[in-house]
């Protein structure tokens, strides 16, 4: 009876997921769930994130992408200044992905950021974009854009490279 009620729990969760969980995989790496926040019309910039498993052996690194409706996608790491003030730079390694490990891309840390969209990012819709491994390679993926929440007033961009 418990498994009976168990099994029927499990088949009721994708239905209770306000948004589907969806994953990528390339190589030996597993990418969950993208996600991306909506931006205002004109926007130079959006933020997009994810987590990153790599299964393999290797470690790997993710040095960038590209998106049909943006200059470019860049690797960025944010972090807090001594006044307080959020800033962030372009990783110009890359992001390293041990082996055996998970690297959560977060608002706040490491992040994805999508330079000059040429399109606004619309709540609901999804973006497609195309992540760079350095061993890899590429991996078309789509983020899935949630609302604009939580972005720091005071954060500040350093200049795309
Ligand atoms: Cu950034």
């Amino acid at each position: 009876m418990i498994a009976k009620a168990i099994f029927a729990a499990l088949m009721l969760l994708p239905i209770a997921a306000p948004v589907a969980a969806h994953e990528y995989t390339v190589g030996s790496l597993v990418i969950d769930h993208p996600w991306a926040r909506a931006t205002p019309p004109g926007a130079r910039v959006a933020g997009g994130y994810l987590a990153i498993t790599n299964t393999g052996q290797e470690a790997d690194r993710l040095i960038g992408g590209t998106a049909p409706d943006a200059q470019a996608v860049e690797v960025h790491e944010s972090s807090l200044s001594a006044d307080g003030i959020a800033r962030m730079r372009p990783l110009a390694e890359g992001l390293l992905i041990p082996p055996g490990e998970t690297v959560t891309l977060q608002p706040g840390g490491v992040h994805l950021m999508i330079i000059a969209p040429t399109k606004a990012l619309k709540i609901g819709e999804s973006y497609s974009a195309a992540l760079r491994f350095e061993s890899a390679g590429e991996v078309p993926l789509e983020f899935d854009v949630v609302s604009i929440g939580g972005q720091p007033a005071s954060e500040v961009h350093g200049s795309p490279q």
